[in-house]
Order: C-alpha cells, then sequence, then structure tokens
C-alpha cells in the first residue's frame, strides 16, 4: 500500500469518523471530510468548510447537489405517494415510462433502484432473449464482459470482474461470463465466433477502472460486430451516461443505439436510487409477469424524481455545458508542470488524472492537499484521481478549481 498521511483533525470531524468506525462495517476508505450539507457544486463539512464537489458521487450528482426542481418534485410526491410496490399500480410509473422510452427511443422501460441492480436485469434479459429468440441451448448462455469493467459489488458483478480487490475470497463465481480485453475488437470478434453469446456488456468508457476512454470507433465497430452475430450490445451507461461525458449518453459520440440500455446514479440526480433498463419488445417481452421485480422499483417518488432530474439535464443544457467545460478543464490541467503528473485523460466532465507516484507523493496525499484548498476528489485505483465535477458548474468555478489543482500539484515536490 502506498505511504498516506493521516491529518489532524478537528473534534467535531475526529468524533463523526470515529463513530462510523466503530458503529459501521468497514468496507469503504472515505477521504477524512464529514459532509453535513451541499448545494450546487459546493459541500460543506461539519466544521463549516466549504468545498468543491469533484467527484459528484461518481457522477450521481450530475445536477447539482439539491437541485431546487428535484427537491421541489420530491416534495410534491412525497406528501401524496411514495410505494405501492407492483402489487398494485400507481398513477405516475406509466408516465415515467412514456417520458423515458421517448427520450431515449425505446419499447419499453424497466425500472429498478441501484446501479447493480441495472446490470443484474439487462444479463437477465440477455440470457432469456438468447434462450427464447436467439435459439441457445437451455443454461448455456454466455455474457462477455470486458477487463476492468465495474458495474458494482453482487455475486454477478463481481463475478465479472477482473480486480482482486473486488472478487478475492468471494467465490464461487457466476458461470457462463467471459472476459475479453477492453477496446480491443479482434478479441471481441473472437470471443463472439461462440454461437453461444446473448450479450456484450460494456461501458463506453471505464469509470471506475480509472476513466479508460477507448480509441475512437471502437463502440460503432463493437456494435456491428455484435449485430452482426446477433448478439445484444449492452451499454453500461450508469456512470458515463445522463450528459457526463458531453453528450446525453457516451454512446451518442459514435451514433450507437445499444440494444440495451443501462442508466442510473444522475437519473435521480443523486437524491434516491433509481436505475432503468430499456429495450424494445423482442427483449423486454421476453421477461412475463413474476420472473424479475424489485419492491422499490418504479415507486412514484422515484419517478417523479427522476423526470424532474432528467428535465434539468435537458433544459440546462448540461451536456453542451460538460462538453465545452470538459475541453477547458483538460486544456488546462495539460498546463500543469510537474514531474508527477502523469497522463490526463477524459470526454466531458469525466476526466482522471494519473499521479507519478514517489514516496509520500501519492494521489491519497495529493487528495488530502486539495482537500485543504477546498477541493473535494478521490483516487481510484491507486495512482489515478477522478475529476468530475457537477455539471452545472461555471467557467469561472471551474477555473479557480483548475488553478486549485495546478497549485496543489506545482507545490507537491516541497513536502
Ligand atoms: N456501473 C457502473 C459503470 C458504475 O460506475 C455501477 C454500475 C453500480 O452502481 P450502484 O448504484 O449499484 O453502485 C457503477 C457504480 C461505490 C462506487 O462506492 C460505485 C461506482 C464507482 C465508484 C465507487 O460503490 N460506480
Amino acid at each position: 500500500m502506498a505511504q498516506t498521511s493521516t491529518p489532524e483533525l478537528n473534534t467535531v470531524t475526529r468524533l463523526a469518523i470515529e463513530r462510523e468506525e466503530r458503529f459501521g462495517a468497514h468496507n469503504y476508505h472515505p477521504i477524512p471530510v464529514v459532509i453535513e450539507r451541499a448545494q450546487g457544486v459546493f459541500m460543506w463539512d461539519v466544521e463549516g468548510k466549504r468545498y468543491y464537489d469533484f467527484l459528484s458521487a461518481y457522477s450521481a450528482v450530475n445536477q447539482g447537489h439539491c437541485h431546487p426542481r428535484i427537491i421541489a418534485a420530491l416534495h410534491e410526491q412525497a406528501e401524496r405517494l411514495t410505494l405501492t410496490s407492483r402489487a398494485f399500480h400507481n398513477n405516475v410509473l406509466g408516465e415515467y415510462e412514456e417520458y423515458m422510452t421517448r427520450l431515449f427511443g425505446y419499447d419499453k422501460l424497466l425500472p429498478m433502484n441501484t446501479g447493480v441492480e441495472g446490470g443484474e436485469t439487462a444479463i437477465k434479459l440477455a440470457r432469456r432473449w438468447g434462450y427464447e429468440v436467439k435459439g441457445i441451448p437451455a443454461n448455456e448462455a454466455k455474457i462477455v464482459f470486458a477487463e476492468g469493467n465495474f458495474w458494482g459489488r453482487t455475486l454477478s458483478a463481481i463475478s465479472s470482474s477482473t480486480d482482486p480487490s473486488s472478487y478475492s475470497g468471494f467465490g464461487p463465481y457466476m458461470p457462463g461470463f467471459v472476459v475479453i480485453p477492453y477496446n480491443d475488437i479482434a478479441a471481441l470478434e473472437k470471443a463472439l465466433e461462440d454461437p453461444n453469446v446473448a450479450g456484450f456488456m460494456v461501458e463506453p468508457i471505464q469509470g471506475e477502472a480509472g476513466v479508460i476512454v477507448p480509441d475512437a470507433g471502437y463502440l460503432s465497430r463493437a456494435a456491428e460486430i455484435c449485430k452482426r452475430n446477433r448478439v445484444l450490445f449492452i451499454a453500461d451507461e450508469i456512470q458515463t451516461g445522463i450528459a457526463r461525458t458531453g453528450k446525453m449518453l457516451a454512446c451518442d459520440h459514435e451514433n450507437v443505439r445499444p440494444d440495451i440500455l443501462i442508466l442510473g446514479k444522475a437519473l435521480s440526480g443523486g437524491v434516491l436510487p433509481v436505475s432503468a433498463v430499456l429495450a424494445d419488445d423482442e427483449i423486454m417481452l421476453t421477461i412475463k409477469p413474476g420472473e424479475h421485480g424489485s419492491t422499490y422499483g418504479g415507486n412514484p417518488l422515484a419517478c417523479k424524481v427522476a423526470m424532474a432530474a432528467m428535465q434539468v439535464v435537458i433544459d440546462e443544457h448540461l451536456a453542451e455545458k460538460a462538453e465545452h467545460l470538459g475541453n477547458l478543464l483538460r486544456s488546462e490541467l495539460l498546463k500543469i508542470k510537474s514531474p508527477y503528473m502523469g497522463a490526463v485523460r477524459g470526454k466531458g466532465l469525466l476526466n482522471a488524472v494519473v499521479i507519478r507516484e514517489e514516496g509520500a507523493v501519492n494521489a491519497w496525499n495529493l487528495c488530502l492537499k486539495l482537500k485543504e484548498q477546498g477541493l473535494l476528489a478521490k483516487p481510484t485505483h491507486g495512482d489515478i484521481i477522478r475529476f468530475a465535477p457537477p455539471l452545472v458548474i461555471t467557467e469561472e468555478q471551474l477555473l479557480e478549481c483548475a488553478a486549485i489543482i495546478r497549485r496543489s500539484i506545482e507545490n507537491l515536490h516541497l513536502n
């Protein structure tokens, strides 16, 4: 493990962290800051200090924290009806399904809650379609994934993972999963020669792997190969979707229409866990009543929140903003002169820098310095820091943040 320092903490902060440590499971290693409130691009800690949020809850808060229109929708619906389960109809689900299918151009939507449930749903759909439509022999269906994928923490999700910290010690694993290198068209061609492959599930940009942007043309060629082999192209747009990369979907950069589209995170603007799977009838209608679902999936509160959250993205032109501000951020980051500065990569406002670690210079310690300077970011895979502010950030604010990052990195050698 890289050398990491623990800063001196104020008493209120320290007590809050100790309480979590004592009573909570130790399945995360957060930056030592305790957030108490947030609005737009800013978060405030329990000591009253203000920070720029440069993570956006892993792209769940694209619309900014506590967006007034989304919170208003939440309040309004919360006083009327929050949950019926799917044992009964509710008067909002249909409105939401119509809104979303028209917006994204699919026949049907299947509502779930967390992102990983969206992934599970997509795989169940692909398997079922594989048996009923493609004619794969029973229990022989395969799903192809790319190395470095991350789609959550369930047993299925870790079964496709190539990251030992995700899968080690949790076996046995889900059968029928095949993993090929990411951004490798030849490997995909070869994997799809197997007639039992039902789907290829892929992130258009790998988020958790460290913002890995594939070569231009990869997605469109992959989708074409899937089509040729009668394999469903499943896009995990949970982190890349909903304007984050400069288009409504990252697949839009290559005019690819996934056979199955998975959305989550920013679908609710960070207010509730809301995920959705979109597909056409040939796929979606292979699942019949009683064969899939979730108690909270499609609840009216989530539906109203999601419609408000999506409308904010459209009305505030967040995709265009992400495109423009992303170019600006990367051009500012490329100006940083430091021996510790590695690659800068990303699309729209989903970006990362690689830190060349040496001694006490590492991504974790840099994040602590950024925190001191009023900017919160988090390392991923040790030496990579993701920079993904809410898309409502202004150009002036973005330049201020770029200056904070530059100052913090250029001063690294002094410490
Ligand atoms: N797909 C992608 C591309 C993701 O980034 C998921 C699916 C799963 O979503 P849920 O809502 O089930 O977490 C993700 C999640 C974390 C964490 O703290 C999650 C993500 C990235 C980094 C950390 O669990 N992305």
